[in-house]
């Protein structure tokens, strides 16, 4: 037997073991056992278990990590360990191309090469069945840019004796081992020594770990492999790892249902991974892999300090005496050569640190100070302000009267809580201060209306303001540090019924930042009310935002009222004039929403244009103009010159409401702008020419698009243009949908939201 896999897994994790499986009954080679390490029952009577190599499961106390790889070693019969974990994958080729390590000398530590990424999305777990895929892999910067730029390309000649006979090896490519093989050895190899570190995907020879009776530690929860990691790195003398990754690490980006092991809170955290690394170091005999480690650990301190410290993110340490105390200890262990690796403030403290145990209090604060002053050296005005928003601002008392309003991240002056300002305009005049928050070069603002001033975003006045107004009403997120203080109310109005699956409903979120969803929970805490439009959205939100339903508003959206206002003829007959669109010509709105694949980078979309403008300008030009409105995530100004008077971009008009009111058909596509149009009853298409890959791949929807929707699903130019030349029958064929999507959706929409949310919200600070 060539290898033993060890899979530790906890009972929770199961599910997931099954999908390894399916993964691994697709190696090129099966000349593998596998073990697993769970406290729990597998019923391999079952079809889903049945596999052409040897699969055992053993049960392990206590149950740690630790003792759970153990336990699984201590059964091993193959002549290398490979450590799988039960939520990774392994690529179809991945220990066939491992073949050559036979040849090396034993003592030689194996690396699959890991590929960390976020929970991938199916089509991703598809491609992971074929056997070059490494084409299909996202592209990983990270991985090249650390290899050290002396790498040894000389291969030891024994991998050359023979070639490996799995391996299709492509006879035009004279060096492929060079190409297929990373191998570095002398201390050389501790230049990578963050890499040899990680358990996942490594590949150990059986015989050296029980020669060196090596154990991981099994009484620790966090950290047990410090220990057995250095002890293998310090009996091995080469380091071969696979030039092409295999070994697909799936990094979780739900923090808060399902933490990775260094996601767990643990407020003594660092205590017990300093406690795990004086246990390595304690062992490490050879004085340049002592000083490797040495560095490694000393270099995590410095972010320590630098993350933990002189952020304004709180501190997970419970007893930082204690915390200190054990810093000195460890610090004496230390190399003095590896504190000189060290950027020059953390190095200081460091050096009090490990020289007096008792009082380096006092140089934490002087370096958390200089650090916070690095920062705002760094990030110029912002970094300022922000301090000032920290340490100044919102210790000034809360301002009752004030109420702060940001729509879509100070684009534009619109949405939900345009309408709430502009009713308590009207209905509670002088009552209140005003604040909008605007980007600078926004044309339309409240600027000039009476009580209201606007501020720009980040600016200093928007941080007094973020800091001291009582109310909040904001249409998206606010500021991952935005501080809730005490008697402050915070009503988010959202800006769409959901469509596509949102946060924690989301598998993938490639374009986002990978915290993600932790950082969405977080800031929806700080919500106080939550706006909803109908008992769907309230339905979603629930899971979709883990948000309690008792602090949802069943209001409907208040931005939708101007669509049942009595006026809304009059109004929708100055909206066109303000636009300078003939009255006498029919509009079609286009409003796409964006993708998630389609961005320069994270945050910054582009949209590229299906709809065939010219064609409908030929064809419906003497009747209709176009009115184009993309997502407020498109940064690029779309180019229509050369369209004539047939289009009207309006990407960067304030209010999308009055665009609807004008509109007389409404094209989309998975854009939450048709449940609010639909109070129009007008009719709506859809271009969807992206369709399979956007539900499956990109998203997802809640809802069923062929079955729930108020008008038809388009594919291509020919479909839409068939559908706009005959409106009537779209009309006829979809009337009995449409009636049932208007009593689903917009049925609590009866042109008083806005009245219904001020009432629940301010409630008593109306009157008293
Ligand atoms: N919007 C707009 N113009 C567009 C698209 C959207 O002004 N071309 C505005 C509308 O007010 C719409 C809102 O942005 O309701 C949200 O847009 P979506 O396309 O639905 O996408 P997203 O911003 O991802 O919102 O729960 C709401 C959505 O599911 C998420």
């Amino acid at each position: 037997m060539k290898y033993s896999l060890i899979t530790p897994c906890k009972p929770a994790e199961y599910p997931q073991l099954l999908s390894l499986k399916h993964n691994l009954d697709r190696q090129n080679t099966h000349d593998f056992e596998w073990i697993i390490a769970l406290n729990g029952q597998i019923d391999f009577s079952q079809p889903a278990w049945q596999a052409d190599y040897t699969i055992q499961q053993v049960d392990h106390t206590p149950a740690t990590l630790g003792a759970a790889r153990n336990a699984a070693m201590a059964l091993a019969t193959g002549d290398w360990l490979v450590f799988v974990d039960s939520d990774d994958y392994l690529l179809p080729n991945a220990l066939a191309d491992l073949d050559a390590i036979d040849r090396l000398h034993p003592d030689v530590l194996g690396d699959l090469n890991q590929f960390p990424t976020y929970e991938p999305h199916s089509s991703f777990k598809n491609s992971l069945e074929q056997t070059n895929v490494h084409d299909s892999l996202p592209k990983w910067g990270g991985a090249k840019k650390r290899e050290p730029k002396n790498r040894s390309l000389n291969l030891p000649p024994e991998l050359f004796d023979q070639l490996p006979a799995q391996i299709d090896v492509d006879p035009e490519t004279a060096n492929w081992l060079s190409h297929r093989y990373f191998y570095i050895d002398g201390d050389q190899r501790w230049d990578l020594f963050n890499r040899q570190l990680k358990i996942a995907g490594k590949v150990i020879n059986r015989r050296l770990v029980e020669k060196h009776h090596l154990q991981f530690a099994e009484d620790r929860e966090l950290y047990p492999d410090f220990h057995f990691m250095t002890q293998v790195m310090s009996h091995t003398t080469g380091y071969l790892r696979l030039s092409e990754p295999s070994y697909i690490r799936v990094k979780h980006n739900d923090p808060i249902n399902q933490p990775a092991v260094h996601q767990l809170t643990a407020p003594d955290r660092w205590q017990q991974r300093i406690a795990a690394w004086q246990d390595a170091l304690a062992d490490l005999k050879d004085p340049a892999l002592h000083l490797a480690f040495g560095t490694y650990t000393l270099q995590r301190l410095h972010r320590f300090f630098y993350q933990a410290l002189a952020t304004s993110t709180p501190t997970e340490v419970d007893d930082v005496p204690a915390l200190i105390k054990q810093l000195h200890d460890y610090l004496q262990m230390v190399e003095p050569a590896a504190f000189k690796t060290v950027p020059h403030l953390s190095r200081r403290i460091l050096h009090k640190l490990r020289r007096r145990a008792q009082t380096p209090q006092t140089a934490i604060n002087v370096i958390v100070r200089l650090r916070q002053l690095n920062r705002v050296i760094h990030h110029h005005g912002r970094g300022v302000t922000r301090l000032a928003y920290g340490w100044w601002f919102t210790k000034m008392p809360v301002k009752p009267r004030t109420i702060l309003y940001e729509s879509f991240l100070g684009r534009n002056f619109s949405d939900s809580p345009k309408a709430i300002y502009n009713y308590l305009q009207a209905n509670y005049p002088g009552r209140f201060k005003h604040v909008w928050i605007m980007n600078p070069g926004v044309e339309e603002t409240p600027a000039g209306q009476p009580n209201t001033t606007v501020v720009k975003r980040f600016g200093w006045r928007y941080m007094y303001y973020l800091a001291t107004a009582k109310f909040q009403v904001i249409n998206m997120r606010q500021p991952k540090w935005f501080v809730k203080r005490p008697g402050t109310k915070f009503l988010a109005t959202w800006h769409g019924t959901p469509l596509k699956h949102l946060v924690f409903d989301m598998d993938n979120v490639a374009s986002a930042n990978p915290l993600y969803k932790e950082i969405f929970y977080e800031q929806s805490r700080q919500w106080d009310y939550l706006v909803t439009a109908n008992q769907f959205s309230v339905d979603v939100f629930e899971h979709a935002f883990m948000y309690p339903v008792k602090q949802m508003l069943p209001s409907g959206y208040p931005r939708n009222d101007i669509l049942s206002a009595p006026d809304r003829d009059e109004q929708a007959k100055q909206i066109k004039l303000k636009l300078g669109i003939p009255l006498d010509k029919k509009i079609i709105l286009y409003a796409p929403t964006w993708r998630d694949d389609d961005y320069y980078g994270v945050g910054d979309y582009k949209f590229t244009l299906k709809l065939d403008i010219d064609r409908l300008r030929r064809e419906l030009g003497d009747e209709y103009v176009l009115v184009l409105r993309t997502h407020y995530f498109i940064t690029e100004h779309l180019d229509t010159t050369g369209f004539g008077d047939f289009v009207y971009n309006e990407s960067s008009y304030d209010d999308i409401s009055e665009l609807y009111l004008i509109a007389d058909v409404l094209i989309t596509d998975y854009s939450s702008v048709f449940f609010d149009y639909a109070i129009l009853k007008r009719p709506i298409l859809y271009f969807v020419y992206d369709y399979e890959k956007y539900g499956s791949v990109l998203r997802g929807f809640y809802l069923n698009m062929e079955k729930d929707l108020p008008g038809p699903l388009l594919k291509t130019n020919d479909d839409v243009l068939a559908a706009l030349h005959d409106l009537p029958t779209v009309t006829k064929n979809y009337a009995a949908a449409y009636q049932r999507f208007s009593e689903r959706f917009n049925n609590w929409e009866d042109g008083h939201a806005t009245q219904r949310v001020v009432d629940a919200f301010f409630n008593e600070d109306l009157t008293n």
